[in-house]
């Protein structure tokens, strides 16, 4: 008899397996969306794993038995439509990276969680719980406004009630250092949080550590700006200048010094609604979380996806800043590393990687900057007052270095 699954997730990857699958107590299936590889191995593992989570005062090792299948999409499409229409199901929860969320295509995620919807409605079960575990403004409420789109496009006006009325899209915010995978088990740190609006579905999670609050925005403001806009600004210079770990970047007496003042003289300020967070104590906690000398994560790996991710990370703090009439010379001279990163890195992961990069090469720098960072894709853009400023760095790199401007600015600062 098949397994009784409570959760079911999208995006079977190392986070999901040192993440959720951990806090989760109850079963889950988890779904690849990209290669059956990944599924494959696990089910012949017996879906069981270990997560190493190490720093440098030792490492502890636990068996994680959460997942009771690996299913892959759209191979196993028969028993996902199973468990999406389960009475027992509560929740599908996703980590399917930031680029998954737009509406293209009926292969999109959210056209693919509409049908899965429309079936659930179809059986007359209860609503659920949707919960992403990506690092998106407001995740979980936008990806909701996406999969109402699809489901508008198509006409399905039930549909459309029943998703509005019964499904909840609490947002979460998620944290826990997890570079990708270079043997059978997980290494990541000790450190793993995950933040979750009020929602029915916490009964689940009672004694788990997961945390439940009114209000996830002041978690996600801290989180994406302190730490990923901090990991991203490290993974260009990183690759810029040739460091190839970030935890390497960070404990450089240059660089270190650079990420300690662009959060503590502009994230820190950049951010108003602090919910009572102590930012400058969650600043230096970050720091020292990414310093971990055990981790050995790639500055390669975190500066994939840029268009995606410097948006959220970087641009919004400074556009924040501004309003504020402040300024932010610092996110400048990070956005100006990432221009240059795009002109001149020989091995970019990125989908808009193909624009961007001819757009970073002009050999204007004015024009270089104007033209890399007024795509249209950007649904997010930064603040077209910072174009000079932006562009008055990127010559200093292409005269000197990256070094030596970060030096610079640690310096005015
Ligand atoms: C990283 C994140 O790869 C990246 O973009 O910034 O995966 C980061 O490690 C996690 O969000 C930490 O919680």
């Amino acid at each position: 008899m098949p397994n009784q699954i409570q959760f079911l997730h999208l995006g079977l990857g190392a986070f999901h397996r040192a993440h959720q699958a951990v806090f989760i107590k109850q079963n889950i299936a988890s779904v690849s969306m990209r290669k059956s590889d990944v599924a494959d191995s696990l089910r012949a593992q017996g879906n069981k794993y270990e997560v190493i989570a190490r720093d440098g005062s030792g490492e502890t090792t636990t068996l994680i038995e959460s997942i009771k299948e690996s299913l892959f999409y759209p191979r196993d499409l028969a028993r996902i439509f199973e468990i999406a229409t389960s009475p027992d199901l509560q929740a599908i929860t996703l980590t399917v990276t930031e680029k998954a969320y737009k509406n293209d295509g009926e292969d999109g995620v959210p056209a693919r969680l509409a049908e899965l919807l429309q079936a659930r409605f179809k059986t007359g079960a209860s609503g659920i719980a949707i919960i992403s575990c990506d690092n998106v403004p407001s995740n979980s409420q936008f990806l909701r406004g996406l999969i109402l789109e699809v489901i508008s496009a198509k006409g399905d006006r039930e549909l459309l009630q029943w998703v509005s009325s019964e499904i909840r899209f609490p947002n979460s915010m998620i944290d826990r250092i997890v570079p990708a995978m270079t043997s059978a088990a997980i290494t990541t740190e000790p450190f793993n949080q995950w933040v979750i609006e009020n929602d029915p579905i916490e009964s689940l999670f009672v004694g788990t550590g997961v945390e439940f609050v009114p209000d996830v925005k002041p978690y996600e403001l801290a989180k994406i700006r302190l730490f990923n806009g901090v990991h991203s600004t490290l993974a260009y210079i990183g690759e810029v200048e040739g460091i190839e770990f970030v935890a390497n970047a960070i404990t450089h007496p240059v660089i270190a010094a650079f990420i300690k003042a662009l959060q503590e003289s502009e994230m820190v300020p950049s951010i108003t609604q602090t919910g009572g967070i102590d930012l400058n104590a969650y600043a230096a906690t970050i720091r020292k979380r990414i310093s971990n000398p055990t981790l050995r994560h790639r500055a390669h790996q975190i500066a994939m996806d840029g268009s995606q991710k410097m948006q959220q990370r970087i641009f919004d703090g400074a556009n924040d800043l501004a309003k504020l009439g402040r300024p932010a010379p610092l996110h400048v001279a990070a956005v100006a590393i990432w221009v240059h990163f795009l002109a001149t890195n020989t091995d970019i992961d990125d989908p808009l990687a193909h624009k961007l990069t001819p757009l970073a090469q002009s050999s204007d720098p004015l024009e270089a900057v104007t033209k890399t960072l007024s795509l249209a894709e950007f649904t997010r853009k930064l603040d077209p007052k910072y174009f000079e400023q932006v562009a008055e760095d990127l010559k200093l790199i292409r005269s000197s270095s990256v070094l030596e401007l970060i030096s610079n600015r640690i310096a005015k600062s």
